[in-house]
């Protein structure tokens, strides 16, 4: 299970696996100009389902014009048809999708209408991005060395992918120092998010969750709120400190490739009981109920790739 798969759509036609290539002196490559996002599909007993992809494409074209594109080649409808016409094409019923805008320029430079977008929409059978026994063990985080964005020097609302070298920084440090994933604090700070998923924590019964102004707005963060609150938690958004988090009940991690992820261990911290605690296992239960289309939520967030 790689990331190959029969077609990428490029430009508006599905290409070959092999021959979706980009020159080696592409801007986005050199410098960093692109907006990405990820997005999963999930096997329903109605076929294929993608969960929220407006959403996702509208935050992909919102990441472009955040970067400073003024003009796309194609709409949200239209990305959102082209993504079910390539998992179409490759015949997944469960996959992970990964659409990207690319700057592409003639005259190299670092001015950014010195060239043009393109786009393409890959997809792939991608399992547990944090491993399939985390699902249900939970995770081991450390607070990482580096630094979140400072919202004035990357736009932290933006999957800018340029702005990945920081979780790169940071998630090939927690690797390396044996855990499985990093949290970030902001210049201020407080609790940000990982390295590609937003944070929770729990405590006496509410849930908690940094609010959004230097973060990612992350698509199964607002997911997981709504849920929460249907369930009859309370959920709030304000800053959080990293010690908050060491004396938390829960804590716990979410985002599209990672879904919902307890963590149990923080800078050699155990977190509660240092097992996946019930208000987090309540909640990946109700996610995973919705994203396969059984649960009463299921009917506003799937998009069905069969008609
Ligand atoms: N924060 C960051 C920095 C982030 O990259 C993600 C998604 C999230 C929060 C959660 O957002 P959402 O997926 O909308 O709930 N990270 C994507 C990329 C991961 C990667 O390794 O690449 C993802 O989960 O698809």
């Amino acid at each position: 299970m790689g990331i190959e798969s029969k077609y990428i759509w490029m430009n508006g036609q599905l290409v070959e696996y092999e021959k979706a290539t980009v020159h080696f002196l592409n801007t986005a490559l050199h410098y960093g100009l692109g907006v990405f996002e990820g997005i999963r599909c999930y096997s329903t007993e109605r076929g294929p389902a993608v969960f929220r992809l407006r959403e996702h494409m509208e935050r992909l074209v919102n990441s472009a014009k955040i970067l400073g594109f003024r003009d796309l080649p194609y709409n949200v409808n239209e990305l959102m048809e082209a993504t079910k016409e390539t998992i179409r094409a490759n015949g997944f019923q469960a996959c992970y999708i990964r659409p990207l805008i690319y700057h592409h320029s003639p005259n190299p430079n670092l001015n950014l209408d010195s060239g043009y977008p393109m786009v393409g929409i890959a997809a792939w059978e991608w399992g547990a991005y944090l491993g399939d026994e985390a699902m249900e063990k939970g995770i081991r985080a450390n607070i990482a060395s580096f630094t979140r964005h400072h919202v004035n020097i990357s736009m932290t609302k933006a999957k800018i992918t340029g702005n990945y070298s920081n979780s790169v920084l940071a998630k090939t440090e927690s690797a390396r120092l044996g855990f499985d994933e990093a949290i970030m604090l902001d210049p201020q700070g407080y609790v940000a998010e990982c390295t590609g998923e937003n944070l929770f924590l729990v405590r006496r019964g509410v849930v908690y969750s940094p609010h959004t102004a230097a973060i990612l707005e992350g698509i199964t963060r607002d997911s997981v709120i709504v849920l929460a609150k249907d369930m009859g938690y309370e959920v709030r958004e304000e800053p959080i400190g990293r010690d908050q988090l060491y004396i938390a009940d829960e804590v716990f991690v979410t985002g599209t490739a990672a879904e919902l992820v307890a963590v149990t261990e923080i800078d050699f911290r155990v977190i509660g009981s240092g097992k996946m605690g019930p208000v987090t296992r309540s909640i990946q239960k109700a996610f995973h109920e919705t994203v396969r289309g059984k649960h009463p939520r299921s009917a506003e967030w799937l998009d069905y790739v069969n008609p």
